[in-house]
């Protein structure tokens, strides 16, 4: 093989008149088509002197040329690097500058604003929607064949950003073997076939939608109904087309208060597998009360892609993430990485192909989260059962999960410490009944002034990300603290968690 990625995924589709993408407007992409569009964004990547090896920024809408894009970038051994299209462009600038993009390709109605990113970044800027845009125009009027670039299995197939407790995003670095390894594992293990169509209503930008779903359904030969958003009436409309389903415990929960949502509905699914954050037994169970079906929950990081399963034939135990995946040696650890006993909590440590390369520039981070014998630290605290399955009781990372997006409130203490007024702040995350868990920053006044907590919410609009702002606010007068003087957040969750 001359670029193992692509012609896993991608080349054993050349030419198939078989459905590979249902769009939600009523078009059909067949698997060639998607193959001739893939070589014809490459030929345009070439002409805007995107090389291999180079990375490829892409903040776009969920569409055909997104994933196209994707191929593209494999076909043209470039690096798939994309972000999720709720950055502001404060955000976005620090992503295309870190990673030395040569390209940023943008929504075509925020041009204004992003160019001046990849001006300053020194990356070409192009366009791209479901509509358009001056890439897609380039690929146009090119050719539908493009000559597969070399590269090896582990040469770096994509940048994955993931925040950390500094609150300085990493660039976790992907190499094609860790891609094809796990796509391999998860279409065995779950069986999938090109008889599955697949409901894809999670975006594209990150581990879950690209390599969990797509890889997935690449490999197997199947069709995904690609729905731009979770869309619940969408949902209802397609599943008796459909065959299975993937997505985070909201999905779930929102399916479940719908009433049309029922045994009749679900009757020609095979399987619903839930994962990015903890799905609660109690929906498990009134999910198989409904349907019948019992959700298959797996549990996965940027930085490993999926670790773990509950098995497709076999116990689905609720609450548990499953066993570990075939060709992932997963160990439950002390603060030393000494492997604990089952039935002991530790941290969880996972060591195989599905594990990154490392943090781009950052040798350091990469070294602290791993451990010599090669087994990676991922921060997830865990117990094993005597049978081997896993169940993740928390997190030793301080980190919040909204609707499977992570939010690390290092950065939105950095942001609200900068504020006006502030002396200091503490960022926790509370239940929320639909997206599992929201951020709420606690603020502590300087002496003898006031918050204007308006002001305070109007910056963070502008810094961050919407999913990422604190749906709520609390003033203190000061943060409770342990002896050692560090902040007690485990105080402020029962105080506020309510
Ligand atoms: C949207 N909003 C959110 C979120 N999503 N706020 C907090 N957390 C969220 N996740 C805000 C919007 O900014 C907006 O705010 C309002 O909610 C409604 O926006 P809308 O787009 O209509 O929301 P939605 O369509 O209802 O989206 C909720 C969602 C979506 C379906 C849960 O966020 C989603 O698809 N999440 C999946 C994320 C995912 O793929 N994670 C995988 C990461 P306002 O109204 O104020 O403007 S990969 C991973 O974790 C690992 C590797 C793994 O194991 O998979
Ligand atoms: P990310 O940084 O987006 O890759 O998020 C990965 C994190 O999501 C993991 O380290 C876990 O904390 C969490 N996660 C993913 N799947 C599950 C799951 N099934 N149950 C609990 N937590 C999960």
């Amino acid at each position: 093989m001359n670029n193992p990625l692509y012609d896993t995924m991608f080349a054993p589709h050349a030419g198939k008149d078989t459905p590979f993408l249902y769009l939600p407007e009523g078009g059909i992409i067949t698997h060639g088509a998607f193959v001739e569009r893939a070589a014809q964004l490459a030929h345009a990547l070439v002409s805007l002197s995107v090389h291999s090896g180079d990375r490829v920024a892409v903040q776009v809408e969920k569409c055909a040329d997104m994933l196209a894009l994707y191929a593209a970038c494999a076909q043209l051994g470039a690096i798939f690097l994309p972000l999720n299209t709720a950055y502001t462009a404060a955000e976005l600038s620090y992503f295309v500058s870190d990673s030395g993009a040569a390209l940023l390709v943008g929504d075509p109605a925020r041009s204004d604003e992003l160019r001046p990113v990849a001006d300053a970044a020194g990356a070409v800027f192009a366009t791209l929607d479901a509509k358009g845009g001056s890439l897609s125009d380039v690929a146009d009027a090119q050719a539908t064949s493009f000559d597969t670039i070399e590269r090896h299995e582990d040469d770096l197939a994509a940048f994955l950003y993931t925040s950390g407790t500094t609150g300085r995003s990493k660039g976790a670095m992907l190499s094609q073997k860790n891609l094809i390894s796990n796509a391999r594992t998860l279409t065995e293990l779950w069986q999938f076939t090109a008889d599955d169509v697949l409901l894809h209503a999670l975006p594209i930008f990150h581990t879950h939608g690209l390599f969990v779903a797509s890889n997935v359904m690449l490999m197997s030969g199947g069709a995904m109904v690609f729905l731009p958003k979770l869309d619940i009436d969408a949902l209802v409309a397609w599943m008796p087309r459909a065959t299975s389903m993937m997505g985070v415990p909201t999905f779930y929960t929102r399916l479940l208060d719908d009433a049309r949502f029922d045994r009749d509905l679900a009757a020609n699914m095979r399987l619903f597998i839930s994962g990015s954050a903890p799905l609660l037994a109690d929906t498990h169970v009134a999910f198989e009360v409904r349907t019948g079906h019992r959700i298959l929950e797996r549990y996965g990081m940027t930085e490993t892609n999926m670790n773990t399963s509950n098995p497709y034939e076999g116990a689905r135990r609720a609450g548990t993430v499953g066993l570990p995946l075939p060709d992932v040696e997963l160990r439950i650890a002390d603060a030393d990485g000494v492997e604990l006993p089952h039935g002991e909590t530790g941290v969880v440590e996972v060591r195989g192909d599905n594990v990154f390369l490392g943090y781009w520039n950052m040798p350091e981070k990469t070294e602290e989260e791993m451990r010599e014998d090669g087994f990676f630290i991922t921060g997830d605290l865990g117990v094993q059962d005597a049978d081997g399955y896993v169940t993740i009781v928390g997190r030793g990372k301080d980190l919040i999960i909204s609707g499977g997006y992570n939010i690390y409130p290092k950065e939105l203490e950095l942001l609200m410490d900068a504020q006006d007024g502030v002396l200091e702040s503490a960022v926790i995350g509370v239940p929320h009944d639909d997206l599992g868990e929201v951020p709420l920053a606690v603020l502590v006044p300087q002496a003898g002034t006031q918050i204007d907590l308006e002001m305070v919410k109007e910056n963070a609009a502008t810094a961050l990300a919407r999913f990422k702002q604190p749906r709520e606010y609390r003033i203190l007068e000061a943060l409770p603290r342990n002896t050692m003087g560090k902040v007690q957040k485990v105080a402020l969750r029962a105080q506020f968690g309510a």
